[in-house]
C-alpha cells in the first residue's frame, strides 16, 4: 500500500513537471500504458486472495483515476501555452499585398466534363450519377457478367473486405455502367441520360490510371437501332473537338451487356508530335484511336433491369473522358492528370470564367 502511495506521488510529480506534450506522453505510458506500473498492480490483483483483493483494487483503481485526471489537465494546460505562444509569435501583416500565387483553375477533367454535358444536355440527355461504392450486383451481374463470367477478369477490381447486409461483394466500380441498371430501375423507360464520374481499376502506365473517368450514355425506346448511336456519337464529337471533318470507325467488339458491340475510334494525323483528332484514320498520314466502347443494350441486361426487352430496345455507350480531353488538349501522359503539380495545372488548366456554352463555344480557352 506504502509502495502504490510513493509510486502515486512520484507520477503526479512528474506530471507536473513535464514542460511538453511530449515528456507528460512518457509519464502517461509509464503509469497508465500497457506495461505502465498501474496495468502491472492492476494485473497482480488475480493472484490475491478476496480480503487483499477488497483492500487493494479500489485504491489502485482511485490511483489511476488521480494520474488520469492530473493528466488531462495537464495536457490542457500545455495545449493553451502552446496557442498563446503561437499567437504571439506568428503574426500578418494584413497592409501587405495579396501574393500573386497560388492562383487557382479548373483542372482539363472537370472542364470537359462540363463541355460533355453542355452538349449532351442539347441533344435531350439528363446526366445521372450513380455510387462509385458499388455492389457486384450492379458492376457485373446485371450486366449479363455472372460470378463464372472471364470478362470480370478483365476489369482488374478493387474489391472491399466488407460484403453487402445481403451478401454481395462490395468494390470500386470499374465502369460507370451500373449507372444504366441503376437509371433503369430508378426511372424504367424511356430513358435518355449520360453519367459522367470516377472509375477505378488496378491498372497504371501513360495512357492507364488507377482511378480514371468515364462517361455513360444510355438511350432507350421503342424504335432506336445502331443509326442512332452513330449519329449521336458523331454529332457529339464534332462539337466536342469543334470540327466537321470528324470520322468515326465502328468496329465489332464484344461487351457482355451489349449485343452487337461496337468499339469506337476517331481518325487523326500527328502535327509537331501532338494529336491531332480529323479526317480519315486509313488516309495517308492518319491513325485510329480507340475512344471507348459501345453497342444496342443486350436484352438480358434489360431484364435485370426490369424492362421488358420485347416493348423496349436501347444503345450505350462508354468513353473515356481523360483519353479524350487529352486529345482535345494536346497531353501526352494520363498519370500527370492526378499529380497536382501546380506548374501542370497552371498550363493546362481553365480560368473559372471560361464555362463551356454551346453560343460562346464549348473549347475556348483562358
Ligand atoms: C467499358 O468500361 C465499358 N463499360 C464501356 C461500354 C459502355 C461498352 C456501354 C458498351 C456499352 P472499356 O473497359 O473498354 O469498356 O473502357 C472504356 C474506355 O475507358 C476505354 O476505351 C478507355 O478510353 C478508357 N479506359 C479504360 N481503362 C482505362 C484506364 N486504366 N485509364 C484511363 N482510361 C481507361
Amino acid at each position: 500500500m506504502s509502495e502504490l502511495h510513493n509510486q502515486k506521488a512520484a507520477a503526479l510529480a512528474a506530471i507536473a513537471a513535464a514542460s511538453d506534450l511530449t515528456a507528460l506522453e512518457e509519464t502517461r505510458l509509464a503509469a497508465l500504458g500497457k506495461k505502465g506500473w498501474v496495468s502491472l498492480a492492476l494485473k497482480t490483483l488475480g493472484q490475491m486472495s478476496p480480503e487483499e483483493r477488497a483492500a487493494a483494487a479500489p485504491a489502485i483503481q482511485a490511483a489511476r483515476a488521480e494520474i488520469a485526471d492530473a493528466l488531462d489537465a495537464k495536457k490542457a494546460a500545455l495545449e493553451a501555452a502552446e496557442l498563446a505562444a503561437r499567437l504571439a509569435s506568428e503574426t500578418v501583416d494584413l497592409t501587405l499585398p495579396t501574393p500573386a500565387q497560388p492562383k487557382g483553375s479548373v483542372h482539363p477533367v472537370s472542364q470537359v466534363m462540363d463541355e460533355l454535358a453542355e452538349i449532351f444536355a442539347d441533344l435531350g440527355f439528363a446526366v445521372a450519377t450513380g455510387p462509385e461504392i458499388e455492389d457486384d450486383w450492379h458492376n457485373f451481374t446485371a450486366l449479363n457478367m455472372d460470378e463464372t463470367h472471364p470478362a470480370r477478369a478483365m476489369h482488374d477490381t478493387f474489391y472491399f473486405s466488407d460484403k453487402t447486409a445481403d451478401g454481395k461483394d462490395v468494390l470500386l466500380r470499374t465502369h460507370t455502367s451500373p449507372v444504366q441498371i441503376r437509371s433503369m430501375l430508378d426511372q424504367g423507360a424511356p430513358i435518355r441520360i449520360i453519367a459522367p464520374g470516377r472509375v477505378y481499376r488496378s491498372d497504371s502506365d501513360a495512357t492507364h490510371t488507377p482511378m480514371f473517368h468515364q462517361v455513360e450514355g444510355l438511350v432507350i425506346d421503342r424504335d432506336i437501332h445502331l443509326g442512332h448511336l452513330k449519329w449521336t456519337l458523331e454529332t457529339f464529337f464534332k462539337a466536342f473537338f469543334e470540327r466537321e471533318d470528324i470520322t468515326l470507325r465502328l468496329r465489332p467488339s464484344y461487351f457482355p451487356f451489349t449485343e452487337p458491340s461496337v468499339e469506337v475510334d476517331v481518325g487523326y494525323s500527328t502535327e509537331g508530335g501532338r494529336r491531332v483528332v480529323g479526317g480519315h484514320g486509313d488516309a495517308p498520314g492518319h491513325a485510329w484511336m480507340e475512344l471507348g466502347g459501345s453497342g444496342m443494350v443486350n436484352a438480358r441486361v434489360l431484364e435485370f433491369a426490369g424492362l421488358d426487352p420485347k416493348e423496349w430496345q436501347g444503345f450505350a455507350f462508354g468513353l473515356g473522358i481523360d483519353r479524350i480531353a487529352m486529345l482535345k488538349y494536346g497531353m501526352n501522359d494520363l498519370r500527370a492528370f492526378f499529380d497536382g503539380d501546380p506548374r501542370w495545372l497552371a498550363h493546362y488548366g481553365f480560368s473559372p470564367f471560361d464555362q463551356p456554352t454551346l453560343s460562346a463555344g464549348v473549347g475556348a480557352r483562358a
